[in-house]
């Protein structure tokens, strides 16, 4: 199904929803054309590794091995090392299989080394078979950081250990004043036909990689197709936080809340048929608009959603 007449395509991707749309992207465009930047904010130490969960979400996704029932992690996975730890009293609440471990246990050992975070995820993901770019979105830390009424914590505490139940006050990402997007980043966004933003969680997927300093000018002074694509369907988020945040957080839990928060750097919006009535008012925001079937529960779903962003950005 490869096509030669595509451009570069750039996918922006954090966790689990962005990854299905990268898959789709990955399945119709040339891998030497596709590069996936993805948010690392919700990176974290734990049990002495450096975890990098939407880094895996979307490796293992292009590898076609990651876990389909829970979107992370790796499919038909054991848990013996986890069973172990338990016997130790250790933390058990961040589940890692015993596959999913040895990703974690190679990027630590090489970071260690001070191999640069692009290579080590290069590596990782080339062994395991995918020949697409992907890209962390910057060399340096940079942490997502939840204020909320039980005061604040990190990504992983809220999301998976406190399961996001409690109130958000407000997000920061802690490092990205000092970060820059990586020099691989800035250059494959200039090199960009089309820039895809990927139906993850604005607020914690897209953001972090918008919160990096010149990221947003990078993009505001491309003049290529840049094509958002709802989470928000029909007021609901598919998967995750997205809602709940959103409604915290004071945005309009919505097609047009998302369209509105990523506006300033988006030329289109893609939003479902089922939220045909909000089409005007993203349209009144100056995007050309594309109503189609957003939600993918397969992988022709995947394919045909990539395929109908790609046509409507005129790749
Ligand atoms: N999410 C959970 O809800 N529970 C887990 O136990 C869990 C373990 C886990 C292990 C490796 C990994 O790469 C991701 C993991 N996730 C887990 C998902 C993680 O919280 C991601 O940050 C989300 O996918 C949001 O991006």
């Amino acid at each position: 199904m490869k096509q030669t007449n595509f451009g570069n395509v750039v996918a922006l991707a954090g966790g689990v929803g962005g990854a299905k749309l990268a898959y789709g992207l990955y399945q119709l465009v040339p891998p030497e054309k596709l590069t996936v930047i993805v948010n690392t904010g919700d990176d974290f130490e734990h049990l002495g590794l450096h975890i990098s969960p939407d880094l895996d979400t979307i490796m293992y996704t292009l590898a076609g091995i990651a876990n389909p029932g829970t979107g992370w992690g790796v499919k038909d996975e054991s848990w013996n090392m986890m069973a172990a730890l338990a016997r130790y009293g250790q933390p058990t609440w961040f589940q890692l299989g015993d596959r999913d471990l040895a990703t974690h246990l190679l990027r630590t050992k090489w970071l260690r080394e001070n191999r640069p975070y692009n290579w080590v995820t290069r590596e990782l993901s080339q062994r395991l078979g995918v020949r697409c770019l992907i890209l962390p979105m910057t060399e340096s830390l940079v942490r997502t950081m939840i204020m909320t009424e039980q005061g604040e914590m990190a990504f992983q505490e809220y999301f998976v250990q406190k399961q996001c139940q409690p109130v958000v006050k407000s997000i920061r990402f802690a490092g990205a004043e000092q970060a820059q997007p990586s020099r691989e980043v800035a250059s494959a966004l200039r090199n960009a036909d089309v820039i895809i933003f990927c139906p993850s969680n604005p607020l914690l997927s897209l953001d972090p990689i918008l919160a990096l300093p010149n990221m947003r000018r990078i993009l505001a002074a491309s003049r290529v197709p840049k094509v958002g694509v709802s989470p928000i369907v029909g007021g609901a988020a598919l998967k995750g936080p997205a809602a709940k945040l959103m409604n915290e957080l004071g945005l309009e839990v919505s097609p047009i809340g998302v369209a509105r928060h990523l506006s300033d750097v988006l030329t289109g919006f893609v939003l479902d048929q089922v939220d045909q009535a909000h089409q005007e008012a993203v349209s009144a925001l100056g995007l050309q608009t594309l109503v189609t079937g957003t939600i993918m529960l397969t992988d022709e779903d995947r394919v045909r959603l990539a395929r109908e962003v790609l046509q409507f950005a005129g790749m």
